[in-house]
């Protein structure tokens, strides 16, 4: 017999207990992802209310204890008695979840997602939570403590003000880390700061005195800009918004003279990573507006392709859908199929609109498309002149590649090594089973500066793709992939710095899978090894050389500094740095796409003076750097 749900189940399951058994239901995860998603959640409440226009600030503090106030001046939560519940509607919305239901104020809901589960969850989360809410000339107080309500709602007094503060200390009992980032805050609220033009949302760190505001009149068009920072754009930024069927779309697009594509693409302010119904409406547009502007023109002589139309690229595409469905693996790709057709009549119309009114701008944006063609033409032939010399298809492995015996790819590693003597002694330190080495001579081609089809003609980035065994572009295949851990091992100097620089740009703009997938790591190799009384000691930043000395004294000691992997013999290789009992390794993430693609421009990109501020703001933190 199976067993129905009734009344007095649901009842139970609702409570705070129900969030606190699985937390990760609620909010994805109990590290610090979840951590973070706490402060998402109670200021979307505010975006709401900014949304339905009733809130113009939002302050979110840091305080020196890791709980989080989010303040606004919205209409306040509301705090009359509702009959049926025998409490107040303030109580019903931090102790039930989803109450929103009859609460709710804004028709572009999140459901599916991890977003819009409800202040009652944080509430659940968190080991206190003081809320003030200001309404209708009243100011009420109320507290909580792990969902459950610690006092009564207090009637404070009359007040002019009007507005809700929530502060919120996440439980140790839950979370295994509490501590917050400011930045991932800070990329966040600037992020909700141009999805919701003239919202001003202030951040604001105790911990540190650090303090930033956001507020963007021109939304999404500024966020165009700022993805274009450090970029050199080739027209003004082009704008274009409408509404069908209770979905409104919003895109603003700019061309640069780079390679790279930036697409950013949101529903209802969640970034869809996956994509989904509104990324392709917009792609499709984007390629049938293009070459039937190219036709017109020239009379089709090149056809561009929906890839070419991306480069050089930077776009925000944000759509607010009444009832979003997500989909995918992460619950961020949108799957209303109706969605598609709203952006592509959209851009459609509006973008062939613009080429006809503007024909300067048109001209340099088709013709970038087209050179994307040409090269992608002239890429097609050297990929195929280099595999008809049979490299690229893993069958035949470079010479200078060292494999491993292992062929179970989640058991292999591979150390990309700098220079052929510390392959040397890589080679002989390695545990050949299952670790190879591909020593790479000098610097690789700095792709940030070149199309897809230089990539074919660079020995070194032909012998890395085969030894990966992935392919490249559309051959890419993340399941050939030999390694599992790819392991970037190189000096601890500037040029070292400098060649995992030029392989992390590789990675990012060309094999980005394989970051996302979590193979790419960087080797830690020591900076000293400490001699006294026969003892060594490896040590790995400056930090921890300090404290040792503290530890063991000056007298006596003997300290080698360790400029070049190539000065440790296989032995003290494989022991500081190759052996997995021992070694520290950096697993590549990115937490940020939009940060990660501005350092990677900034850093390996033509334009020099913000190079060179950055250099100059950054050079006390690059203390480990030998320069
Ligand atoms: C429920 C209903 C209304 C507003 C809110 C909740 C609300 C929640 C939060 C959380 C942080 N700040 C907030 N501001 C408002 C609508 C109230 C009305 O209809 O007047």
């Amino acid at each position: 017999m199976t067993e129905s749900y009734d009344a007095s189940k649901i009842q139970v399951l609702e409570g705070a207990e129900a969030v606190r058994k699985r937390p990760g239901m609620y909010i994805g995860s109990t590290s610090e992802r979840g951590l973070h998603h706490l402060v998402y959640e109670v200021v979307d409440n505010s975006i709401d209310e900014a949304l339905a226009g009733y809130c113009s600030k939002v302050l979110v503090i840091i305080h020196p204890d890791n709980s989080i106030t989010v303040e606004d001046d919205g209409r306040g939560i509301p705090t009359d008695m509702m009959p049926n519940e025998g409490k107040t509607a303030l109580e019903v919305i931090f102790t039930k979840l989803h109450a929103g239901g009859k609460f709710d104020k804004n028709s572009y809901k999140v459901s599916g997602g991890l977003h819009g589960v409800g202040i009652s969850v944080v509430n659940a989360l968190s080991e206190k939570t003081d809320v003030q809410v200001f309404r209708n000339g009243q100011e009420v107080r109320m507290s909580f403590s792990r969902g459950k309500p610690t006092t009564d709602m207090i009637k404070v007094g009359p007040t002019e003000r009007r507005g809700t503060i929530v502060t919120f200390k996440p439980d140790a009992e839950i979370f295994t880390t509490l501590e917050y980032h400011y930045d991932i805050l800070a990329s966040r609220l600037r992020e909700l700061a141009f999805l919701n033009k003239g919202v001003e949302i202030t951040l604001k760190d105790e911990r540190t005195e650090k303090e930033q505001t956001f507020l963007y009149k021109g939304g999404i068009n500024e966020f165009v800009d700022h993805l274009n920072k450090n970029k050199t754009p080739l027209h003004s930024t082009i704008h274009m918004e409408g509404e069908k069927s209770g979905v409104q779309a919003e895109i603003a697009l700019q061309y640069n003279d780079g390679y790279s594509e930036n697409v950013y693409s949101f529903v209802n302010n969640i970034n869809t990573i996956e994509g989904g119904t509104h990324l392709s409406g917009f792609k499709t547009a984007l390629t049938r507006t293009l070459n039937s502007y190219a036709d017109k023109q020239s009379g089709g002589k090149v056809k561009i392709s929906s890839d070419d139309t991306r480069e050089g690229l930077s776009a925000v595409i944000s759509v607010k859908v009444p009832e979003p469905q997500f989909e995918g693996q992460t619950k961020t790709r949108l799957g209303n199929s109706e969605v598609k057709g709203i952006v592509d009549s959209l851009v459609n119309t509006k973008l062939a609109q613009f080429l006809e009114e503007n024909p300067k701008e048109a001209r340099i944006i088709v013709e970038k498309s087209v050179n994307a063609a040409k090269a992608r033409e002239a890429a097609r032939k050297a990929r195929d002149l280099t595999r008809r010399k049979g490299v690229l298809d893993g069958n035949a492995l470079p010479g200078k590649l060292a494999d491993c015996s292992n062929k179970d790819p989640a058991q292999s590693e591979i150390y990309i090594v700098e220079g052929d003597s510390a392959g040397g002694s890589a080679k002989q330190g390695r545990n050949k089973e299952f670790q190879a080495i591909l020593p790479l001579r000098g610097k690789i081609l700095n792709v940030e500066k070149a199309r897809l089809h230089k990539m074919f003609s660079s020995q070194q980035i032909v012998t890395l793709v085969t030894a990966l065994g992935c392919g490249i572009a559309d051959d890419f295949n993340i399941e050939k992939t030999r390694y599992h851990k790819i392991v970037i091992m190189t000096d601890a100097d500037v040029d070292g710095a400098h060649i995992r620089t030029l392989l992390l740009t590789f990675f990012f703009r060309y094999l980005r899978p394989l970051i996302d997938a979590g193979y790419i790591y960087i080797a830690q190799p020591p900076l000293y090894k400490v001699s006294k009384n026969k003892r060594n000691y490896w040590i790995y930043t400056d930090e921890e050389y300090k404290r040792l000395i503290d530890e063991i004294g000056e007298e006596g000691i003997g300290v080698q500094r360790y400029k070049g992997l190539g000065e440790m013999n296989a032995d003290q290789l494989w022991d500081t740095t190759m052996d997995p009992e021992h070694r520290k390794m950096l697993k590549v993430t990115v937490e940020d796409a939009v940060a990660a693609d501005q350092l990677f421009t900034l850093l390996m990109g033509s334009e020099v003076p913000p190079r060179r501020d950055f250099i100059e703001q950054n050079a006390k933190l690059a203390e480990n750097i030998d320069i």
